[in-house]
């Protein structure tokens, strides 16, 4: 017989997965954030975690605890709505699961098993941040981080990033494929695969870093082609947005979701990071690349998108956002997943014409107060002109 408080947990489970989403009261015209998150380790089935059985497991304990879920790579899927989300056991290593939402803002369930991908790197130790390109090959092509120790006696922390490929046709078998290699680059994550070819080539959005957190010598996010994506191997990275002195982007930024075509150029959703007295702060910022040359930066509007507001400010690494998936829809709808403080799922909700307004019209980062001021000077000078036409206050 079943303990009791399988039952419980259950019904509090269900009651959590019945949970209508409300949009939030914050407004800022570019897009609508979800008041609750779309997915937390609360989301997680409680078969994944608890041993059901009582004479094995008589106080009804978590056997296999889960931490966080966080980091989710998204796409539209037979008609529902998947994320790949990164689950991060208590035991600290990520493995991803799959759940599935009629509607893209709440109901995310998850498939009955986590993904399992083929062990072909001995050396890996764990992965995570899948981004899911749906390319015009034919497969789904999952890129993530493999990470692997730096085998260093003298420090047990020191780990090597790479760029882990796998394909499928189901989000059900996965077919793994060698990591991408960088030539020039000693370590890499936050590496997105384009979902078109350039110039015949399978094109990544890459981050060269020198080593495991910094990104040392790396300006930022890189480009760069390869021929055969069955031994991906990218000579030349050229720089896409770059890091730069005193802006969200100083200490190290990276590519995001898969990026979404518009008419005006690709818009790319990727994450800034700056030092503080408290830490490094992850924000999501935006910008577009040309359509011919989505290596070509075309419009990069001031600062930040996303900032973790409330409650999203705390978790296992707090002042955090991150991306690694969004939806863009055939009417136009675009859905963000973000994760705030490496611990939850939640959603922002906008349109590809609104995010086109807000890459292309809003103005670009002058660099210096000074300047900055000017710019809002100049708002506030237009906005009381209109003001007094209109006869308004
Ligand atoms: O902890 C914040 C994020 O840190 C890493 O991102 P980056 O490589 O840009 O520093 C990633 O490990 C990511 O998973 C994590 O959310």
């Amino acid at each position: 017989m079943l303990h009791e408080r399988y039952y419980v947990e259950k019904e509090r489970q269900e009651r959590l997965l019945a949970r209508k989403n409300v949009v939030s009261e914050e407004y800022n015209g570019i897009y609508d954030r979800y008041e609750y998150p779309v997915l937390t380790r609360e989301h997680i089935p409680l078969t994944w975690r608890y041993d059901l059985n009582p004479e094995t497991n008589p106080h009804f304990m978590e056997r296999l605890g889960v931490n966080a879920v966080l980091n989710a790579g998204a796409i539209r899927w037979n008609g529902k709505y998947c994320l790949v989300a990164r689950i991060e056991g208590n035991d600290r290593k990520s493995f991803f699961g799959v759940a599935e939402s009629d509607n893209g803002v709440d109901g995310f369930r998850f498939w009955d098993e986590p993904v399992r991908l083929p062990d072909t790197c001995p050396k890996e130790t764990n992965v995570y941040d899948m981004r899911l390109t749906q390319h015009e090959d034919g497969w789904i092509y999952g890129v993530f981080c493999s990470e692997s120790s730096a085998k260093d006696p003298g420090d047990l922390s020191a780990a090597v990033a790479e760029a882990g490929i796998v394909r499928t046709k189901d989000l059900v078998s996965w077919e793994r494929l060698p990591n991408l290699v960088t030539l020039h680059s000693p370590q890499q994550r936050n590496v997105v695969l384009h979902p078109e070819f350039v110039d015949g080539k399978y094109a990544f959005y890459t981050r060269p870093m020198d080593g495991f957190i910094d990104t040392g010598s790396g300006g930022g996010i890189g480009f760069g082609l390869c021929e055969d994506i069955t031994h991906a191997v990218i000579d030349e990275e050229k720089m896409t947005s770059l890091r730069r002195y005193h802006t969200i982007t100083e200490a190290k930024n990276g590519a995001g979701a898969v990026p979404v075509k518009t008419d005006r150029g690709w818009i790319h959703i990727a994450h800034g990071v700056r030092n503080t007295a408290a830490g490094l702060r992850y924000v999501i910022y935006a910008f577009a690349t040309d359509l011919k040359d989505p290596s070509k930066v075309i419009a990069e509007p001031s600062g930040l998108l996303i900032a973790p507001h409330g409650p999203e400010r705390i978790g296992d690494v707090s002042n955090v956002v991150f991306t690694n998936g969004a939806i863009a829809e055939e009417n136009g709808r675009v859905l963000i997943y973000y994760a705030s403080s490496d611990t939850r799922v939640h959603v922002a909700e906008t349109t590809i014409e609104k995010l086109t307004d807000y890459v292309f019209h809003t103005t670009s980062d002058p660099g210096r107060s000074a300047d900055c001021v000017l710019q809002r000077c100049e708002l506030i000078r237009q906005n009381r002109e209109f003001l007094a036409r209109e006869g308004a206050r």
